[in-house]
């Protein structure tokens, strides 16, 4: 789909970043770790027309991805920054190509990227929804859910998000943790749009423990295996009729054609930061919608900015399945912009202010703040 309004170029005259630690209402656990706080990096373009801001998704530690704080802190200042403010004016859609040199770093990619879109978009008064080619006003709200003490700890915190109103629910699983788990929620509320992530945690070894789920009936399973294991995830694939959804693995449009090739998948979870910003996560988009691929939006526990952009994103006509485009309230009490994502029958609803249609919330943005540093021209 070709882009739907462009975003005009920008100057920009530079960049500032900050480390945020942003409390969650509870520790979220997954097959990877327990977190309690949300570590992100905040980006804030500052061109000649508007500040643009974006967000980069790593985590303190690289647990579910090689990319962690400091890397990407690091390799931001040293290296990407100062590329994009070496162009000074350029459009968003040159962005990548300016990044493109420096391998890896997806994220950090990602989140510069969003700020300059932004940037560009407020000053045009375009919002990012009709940019990427949003066809609906809101997005179906799914939630994610960690695992807990036990099953029956899960079913009480299941049972608090089918009350709020959520449309679907995501269980974390890992080895040992799966099939009472899963049993424990099917048995409590029967016939629910239910889905199962294990972040990598299994081996092709465990296809039998796998295959036990079939009995569910769920949406999906994703990411059983590994990142790199695309193979292995088209043979347990053969093994399942629970059909295999990837996350960690589809770190591109290419990685994302490749799986589809392989039969890898026959459900793909973008994320913008895994995939190295909103243009490449329209191109997968594109290319499983003309495959008929399903496709949802995942989440990193974004603040108010990415949580803003992922709701424009999911509104695009490929994400057939709801997300993890949750209330900013499933994760935090307080958050950085002013109007934060709330849940309304089930959705969310895609701002239609210019650019990412939501403001940042100076004070708490301040209060949350552990490390700032600005590059200029
Ligand atoms: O709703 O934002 C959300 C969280 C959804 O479970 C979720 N995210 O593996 O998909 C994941 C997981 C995650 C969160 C992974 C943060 C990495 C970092």
């Amino acid at each position: 789909m070709p882009i739907a309004q462009p975003a005009p170029k920008v100057a920009l005259e530079g960049i500032e970043l900050r480390v945020l630690h942003l409390p969650l209402v509870s520790p979220f656990t997954t097959s990877f770790g327990t977190e309690a706080v949300r570590e992100v990096i905040v980006v804030r373009a500052l061109t000649s027309d508007a500040d643009g801001w974006g967000e980069i998704v790593t985590q303190e530690s690289p647990l579910y991805s090689s990319e962690y704080t400091q890397g990407a802190w690091d390799v931001a200042l040293r290296f990407l920054i100062p590329a994009l403010l070496d162009r000074h004016t350029l459009a968003p859609e040159e962005v990548a190509s300016v990044l493109e040199p420096f391998v890896g770093h997806r994220m950090s990619k990602a989140g510069l990227k969003l700020a300059i879109l932004d940037a560009s978009l407020r000053s045009a008064g375009i919002p990012l929804g009709a940019h990427l080619g949003a066809v609906r006003d809101r997005v179906p709200s799914g939630v994610s859910v960690g695992i807990q003490r036990d099953p029956s700890a899960l079913v009480d915190a299941v049972r608090g998000y089918l009350d709020e109103g959520y449309v679907r629910i995501k269980i974390k699983i890992k080895p040992g943790r799966d099939i009472a788990d899963t049993a424990a929620v099917r048995d409590a509320f029967g016939d629910i749009p239910l889905q199962v992530d294990a972040n990598s945690a299994y081996t092709l070894a465990d296809a039998d423990t796998l295959a036990e789920l079939d009995r569910f009936g769920l949406l999906l399973i994703e990411q059983p295996l590994q990142e790199d294991d695309l193979v292995d995830h088209a043979s347990l694939a053969q093994r399942l009729r629970t059909p295999v959804c990837l996350d960690e693995s589809i770190v591109s449009s290419k990685a994302a054609a490749d799986a589809l090739t392989l039969g890898s998948a026959s459900v793909i979870n973008i994320k913008a930061g895994r995939v190295g910003g909103y243009l490449e996560a329209v191109r997968i988009h594109d290319l499983c919608r003309a495959a008929g691929i399903p496709v949802w939006c995942g989440g990193m526990l974004e603040t108010g900015i990415g949580r803003a952009a992922n709701a424009a994103l999911a509104a695009l006509p490929g994400f057939t399945l709801p997300g993890d485009v949750s209330a900013s309230s499933r994760f935090y009490d307080r958050d950085i912009v002013t109007e934060p994502a709330v849940l309304e029958d089930g959705h969310v609803r895609v701002p239609t202010g210019a650019g990412l249609g939501v403001e940042i919330d100076p004070v708490a943005l301040e209060d949350m703040t552990v490390a700032r540093e600005v590059l200029r021209r």
